[in-house]
């Protein structure tokens, strides 16, 4: 019995991986259950179906990477469920990147179809009934023929499916992206409307500009003599796939990766209120109105009124002028205090990207980085860094070729080697230590106690109860070698939940025993998040906001994760690694 895949991603966190680096197991996995789905759904037969799926468990509960494995030129066919046709389409899969008959498939079935199969209580037979059926072949259409009833009366299907469709529909509307995958995308376009002739101002809105960690969909504002420049502008942007709707001043269009954005045209005049009220959150525009409505103004996205009288609206600053308050960053605008904290005159000097000197979490190759130490180091150096530490994986992720005693001592050797022949930045040997499932650490302190930094992470056993989670993290807090836990919760942004910490009496410990908290700056990670980062400051706990780079491309994650600090409320001195390396290491505690 193989065991299950461990919850382990690292290797996978940064975005900029995953173009260059092997196909991973979760995606050959999803590929074989796609190629299961769409044979369903043409009615193939049973065993055909049936062994697509048996080999896409075998992929995921693989604990070693399939692509390895075909570079290593080992037998496929040694893996249970895969015969001879699968381990050629697998090979050629890792080669290619692309399953061939993926690809055809999915050119004899409309796109949409398979968002309809993955609907909660739908899947591929029924799926293909409401195609054959009814003609649906996407959510829109599936909605629509919930909603007229031809889905109640379908056979098979009945009132209690067509009311589950119409709930589940929702839900899928209700996908977020990452903040990565976002900027990704809007990036280029602001760029282009920015150079356009016409478009005067541009400023993203929204979660986005709030600096959410995850966005539903974009909004843009811009000013232009004509909303028409502006519209075609977008429209004939290579990012847009598609058009939704546009009027007059607003638009919304599709991208490339499905997400979705808003842009509207508005007036000069308008522009502050505009930006304030399409910045959000709701939550927070609902207590700026309510200020209005105390101080006899009206406040909307075209101005604040007195009466028929606008009195403010071309400028943020004007528009809470006008209830009192000084400006407040967007990344503050969630109601969480941020009015009580302007009336006060406490609102925090949020931290900035040019306060970090250090990056205390980053891999190389002798676990699963791309880059060497050297290389590691000089690209820090470039971003303007003045120390770092090189933090590879402990044994215990074997999958990551995790390092032993021996062989961390060696590379610490080599460390130190390095560190002494370079200038103009430090480098720290540093341990991504596990804590394992039975709350002793994946080395022991006799080598702990040689390095420089122990950030000690929960990989393995995430969804241990969370009575054995607190006796983990307790357990590493109370070690005197550890100085900080890593990505506290374990989460992965929209696919894996935290563990279950009790994080008052987590808090408590670090700040007993001098412990540091990470924000890690992973797209996928950003954990802690705003609000735990926020509470651990509170508790008088220092942050570090580190990379968790695997190459040196990664580094450049350090702004998510200010990002991340800013929503926080985070101020530099907040942050352990805006101080020299000399005051940063006095915060350590003494092993
Ligand atoms: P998202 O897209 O889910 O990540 O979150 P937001 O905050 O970007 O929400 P979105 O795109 O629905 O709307 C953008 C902003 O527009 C939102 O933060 C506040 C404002 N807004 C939109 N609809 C309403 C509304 O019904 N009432 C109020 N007060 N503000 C709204
Ligand atoms: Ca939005
Ligand atoms: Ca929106």
């Amino acid at each position: 019995m193989m065991w299950l895949m461990p919850e382990i991603v690292p290797a996978r966190v940064s975005p900029y991986r995953s173009r260059r680096s092997a196909v991973q197991n979760p995606t050959i996995a999803e590929k074989l259950n796609d190629v299961a789905d769409l044979l369903e759904l043409e009615g193939a037969n049973s065993f055909r179906v049936r062994a697509y799926r048996n080999a896409a468990r075998t992929i995921e509960s693989l604990t070693q990477s399939l692509s390895d494995m075909v570079e290593r030129g080992e037998d496929l066919e040694e893996l249970p469920n895969i015969g001879k046709d699968l381990a050629e389409k697998l090979t050629a899969l890792v080669n290619e990147g692309e399953l061939k008959q993926l690809q055809e498939l999915k050119q004899r079935v409309p796109p949409g179809v398979l968002d309809v199969l993955r609907i909660d209580g739908l899947g591929p037979k029924k799926a293909a009934t409401l195609w054959k059926e009814l003609g649906v072949t996407d959510l829109d259409q599936l909605q629509a023929a919930a909603e007229s009833g031809d889905v109640a009366s379908l056979k098979g299907f009945g009132k209690k499916t067509a009311e589950k469709i119409l709930a589940n529909i929702d839900r899928v509307s209700d996908r977020r992206f990452l903040r990565v995958d976002a900027r990704n995308m809007l990036e280029p376009i602001l760029e282009t409307l920015r150079a356009a002739d016409g478009i005067d101002q541009v400023s993203p809105a929204g979660s986005y500009r709030r600096r959410r960690e995850t966005v539903g969909d974009l909004d843009v504002l811009v000013t232009a003599k004509e909303s028409k420049v502006a519209m075609d502008t977008l429209a004939d942007h290579e990012i847009v796939v598609e058009t939704l709707s546009r009027g007059d001043t607003k638009m919304r269009v599709r991208l490339e990766n499905d997400l979705e954005l808003d842009l509207r045209v508005v007036p000069e005049q308008s522009y502050g209120a505009a930006m304030h009220y399409f910045t959000g959150s709701k939550a927070h525009n609902v207590r700026v109105r309510r200020r209005g409505q105390e101080r006899d103004l009206k406040i909307n996205e075209y101005g604040v009124f007195r009466g028929d009288e606008r009195i403010a609206g071309a400028t943020e600053e004007e528009v809470f002028e006008a209830v009192d308050l000084r400006w407040i960053p967007p990344e503050l605008r969630e109601d969480r205090g941020e009015f009580e904290a302007a009336e006060a005159g406490e609102l925090p000097d949020l931290i900035e990207l040019s306060d970090i000197r250090g990056d205390l979490h980053m891999h190389t190759t002798a676990s699963d980085g791309k880059n060497s130490i050297r290389e590691m180091a000089e690209a820090a150096k470039q971003r303007g860094l003045d120390y770092i530490a090189i933090t590879d994986h402990s044994k215990r992720v074997s999958m990551a070729n995790g390092l032993d005693a021996k062989r961390l001592r060696k590379h610490w050797k080599e460390i130190d080697e390095i560190n002494a022949d370079l200038d103009g930045i430090e480098v720290l040997k540093g341990i991504e230590c596990d804590i394992l499932e039975d709350a002793t650490l994946d080395l022991d302190d006799e080598v702990l106690s040689e390095g420089d930094w122990v950030i000690a992470v929960l990989h393995y056993g995430l969804k241990q109860p969370s009575k054995q989670i607190m006796k983990r993290l307790l357990a590493a807090i109370e070690n005197p070698h550890v100085h900080a836990i890593g990505h506290p919760t374990g989460r992965i942004l929209e696919k894996r939940p935290e563990a279950e910490i009790d994080f008052g009496e987590f808090f408590a410990a670090a700040k007993e025993h001098g412990v540091l908290l990470e924000i890690n700056a992973g797209p996928e990670r950003l954990d802690l998040d705003d609000v735990r980062a926020k509470a651990a400051c509170e508790h008088g706990i220092p942050l570090v906001i580190n990379t968790d780079a695997h190459s040196t491309r990664g580094l450049a994650n350090m702004q998510l994760g200010v990002d991340q600090a800013r929503r926080s409320w985070l101020t530099k001195s907040d942050v352990a690694n805006t101080r020299t390396l000399k005051q940063f290491q006095k915060l350590l505690r003494k092993s």
